[in-house]
This record gives structure tokens, sequence and C-alpha cells, in this order.
């Protein structure tokens, strides 16, 4: 007889940071572990997977992967958006990992096995202003690290994207309402030549730099941007424009050579579907938690690997270190990798969620344990309860509140 799906957990924990983790346990006894973290909602993918979808997995066969998938997505009529793609996304890291515990073996040799020695990654460095930049910079590079993401003060603004008082950078909130930021494209778009400017000449032509943009500029202004910093050889800018308007990186692409990456807000392949195919970007950013999973992000790369466009996943610390791995063993089995964001976590995050895959060098390794290889410490993500939680808010200098 096929082994049985017999309990569904969902545990909402705050060990430093809010992480919703489902854990799926079969009558045989394996235990598969999912990550369905969206970052300031967390509560409403728990109350899917609990309310929704627990009560429809209880006594099904494991084994079927793909069908599990179709039948949440299709079966709920319902579809796509971050909640129920994250759920689904939970559902289908559990049974990869129950998989591969089954089988003896890691996911990425079920996925086809290695097609890289190691994984690289990019890092994040930042500094309210320049120097401070550069020194963050040089930590960094005295990691052995040669991605680095870098994100600068802007003069005249007090709080902005990316750049923290706090060595681990957190852009989420505990407390009953989002903090907020201030943003004003002009000034940005002067200074971010000046900032790379500096970087560049710091680290010379061989390490690869890339800036993230979260999604605050206009078609326009976004193609000045990229058009103005040509010269400074970015690996990636990210999320130039806001991700919805797909026409507008059209213009961007038009106006330069900068490489582009869009895509940690997306969920579905038809998200990323009209700017793969018509080669608007360079790499796609959807989270394997974000997006369904490992079944439905391998649809993704395959779809970008015929069109020359290749992943560099979102890694955050809002990524749990389950997603973290579910990526990692996509990365070591998937040609048309680019590279993976980790952002790293602080010490609590690692014991709560101990991990077979490692990062050394500015590489990641996913390790040989079979299925995704994490566990979970019970006692701290119990003694850690859920605590409220939101993403700051950007607003312009005239008060008018932007995309964050
Ligand atoms: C990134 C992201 C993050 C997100 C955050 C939202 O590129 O790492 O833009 O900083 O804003 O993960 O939850
Ligand atoms: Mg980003």
């Amino acid at each position: 007889m096929t082994d049985q799906i017999e309990r569904v957990d969902v545990l909402v924990s705050s060990p430093t940071r809010n992480y919703v983790t489902l854990r799926i346990t079969t009558a045989d006894g394996i235990v598969g572990l999912g990550d369905a973290t969206v970052n300031g909602r967390e509560l409403s993918v728990a109350s899917y997977l609990r309310d929704h979808v627990a009560p429809l997995l209880i006594g099904t066969d494991p084994s079927r992967i793909e069908d599990t998938w179709q039948f949440l997505y299709r079966g709920a009529y319902w579809r796509r958006g971050p909640i129920t793609m994250a759920a689904i996304g939970a559902v289908d890291m559990a049974l990869w990992d129950i998989l591969g515990k089954r089988a003896g073996l890691p996911v990425y040799q079920l996925l086809g096995g290695r097609v890289r020695d190691a994984v690289p990654y990019y890092s994040h460095a930042f500094g309210w202003d320049i120097p401070a930049l550069l020194e963050s910079v040089a930590e960094h590079r005295e990691l052995g690290e040669t991605y680095i993401r870098v994100q600068s003060g802007v003069p005249g603004l007090d709080k902005v994207y990316g750049v923290s008082k706090n060595p681990n950078y957190e852009p989420a909130g505990r407390g009953a309402r989002p903090s907020e930021e201030q943003f004003e494209p002009g000034v940005y778009m002067r200074h971010l030549p000046k900032v790379l400017g500096a970087v560049r000449e710091q680290v010379g032509p061989d390490v690869h730099l890339l800036h993230d943009a979260h999604h605050r500029l206009t078609p326009t202004q976004a193609a000045r941007l990229a058009k103005s910093v040509e010269e400074f050889d970015l690996f990636w800018l990210e999320d130039v424009t806001p991700a919805e308007d797909q026409e507008a990186l059209r213009m961007v692409r038009n106006a330069s050579v900068t490489p582009l990456a869009i895509g940690e807000v997306f969920n579905t392949i038809w998200d990323c579907q009209h700017l793969i195919e018509n080669r608007l970007i360079d790499y796609i950013r959807t989270a394997v938690v974000h997006a369904g999973g490992i079944s439905h992000s391998r649809k993704i790369y395959a779809l970008a690997e015929v069109h020359g466009v290749k992943a560099g996943p979102h890694g955050p610390s809002d990524i749990s270190p389950i997603a973290m791995a579910a990526s990692i063993h996509m990365a070591a089995s998937t040609h048309n990798w680019g590279v993976q964001e980790y952002m790293g976590y602080p010490d609590l995050v690692h014991e709560a969620f101990p991990h077979a895959w490692s990062a050394a060098d500015g590489t990641l390794q996913p390790g040989d344990a079979p299925g995704l290889g994490v566990e979970l410490n019970e006692d701290i993500l119990t003694s850690e309860s859920y605590k409220t939680a939101y993403l700051p808010v950007a607003r312009r200098m005239d008060g008018s509140v932007l995309d964050w």
C-alpha cells in the first residue's frame, strides 16, 4: 500500500521575525517541511493552510506531487496571488522533502543532479553615506563574496529602503502599524551614479555589483537611471519600475544595456510570461515559496531558459531556511541560474531551523541530507510566538504614498 498523509501542522513562530512553517507527516512517519511565509501578511497564509488546505491533504498519497499541485491550484477556482501560491508552495516543498527522504536522496538529485559545483550568492552591503557603504562592501569582500548588492542613504531623506542602523537589515518592523520611509525620485536618481561610481572604483572590474530600486520609478525615470549607470557595469538593476506595469520595461530596455531583474512579487508563470517571452528582463526573481513551490518554479525556469533569461531568486531573511534550502537544491540542478540572493540570518533563525545547506566564500551548498535537509527546533518555535509586524510604507516628500 502506498503511504498516506496522516497529519498536517501549521506553525507560526517569530524567532527574531515571523515565519509560517508547514509540517506534513505521513503514516510511515516521514516528515516533510515547507515554508509559507508572506512578510507582513503571515496569518492569512496560516489560515488558508489550516482552514482550507490541510483537511484536503489528509489521507492522500504524498508521492502525487504534481497532481496535488494541480488539485490545489485548479481545484480552488480562485487562483494566483501571494497567499494562495505561498500555501501551495509550502505543500509542494514538503512533498518534495518527503519524496527525498523516502528515496534517501537530497532533492537536487531528484531534480536531475548537479549542474554546478557551487551556487554563487549575492549579499547585501549598505551604508547611510558613501564612506559607510564602502566600508560595508570591504567587509563583504573579506568574506570572499564576489556578488554584492549595494544600497545607500540618499542626502535629504531620513529613512530609505535597504539601509539600516542595525547590521542585520530587516525591513519589516514589529508593531501595530507600518513604519514610514521617504523617497524622492529626483534626488535618488542624481545620487545613485555617485554611489555606484565610488563602489566600482573601490572594487575594480571583477566584482559583480547589484542594486535594487524597489519599484519606485516611472518608465521614463527608470530608463534614464538605467542609462546613467551603464558605465558602472551592474550585474543587474532590480525592480526599477512597479512590477505590474510590464511594458514599462520595454522603454528601459530600449534606452540602455544595463541588465534588468524583476519578479520577487510575482507568483505564477503567467506573471513572468510576457517579460520572459519578450526578453524584457535578464533575470527572473520569483522565490520558490511565493511562486508555488519547486514544481511551479521549475516551469518558470524552463520557460526562461528558452528565452535566454536566468533565475536570480529572491532570498531575504523573510524566506525561511526551508525555502532557502529548496532554492539552493534548485540552483544546484538548474542550468540557467544566475545568482541566489542570500543576506544571511540571525543565529536564532539558524538554531530554529537546523539545516544541511551551508554558505561559505560567496557560495552555497545544498548538503547531502535526504530531502531538503532542514529540521525544526520546536522549543524555539514554540517559545518565540508570532508578533504583529509590517513592511514599511513609503511616502514622497509631499506626503503622498509611493510604492514601497
Ligand atoms: C530584496 C527585497 C526585499 C523585500 C522584502 C519584502 O530584494 O531582497 O526587495 O528587501 O523588500 O523581502 O519582504
Ligand atoms: Mg528586491
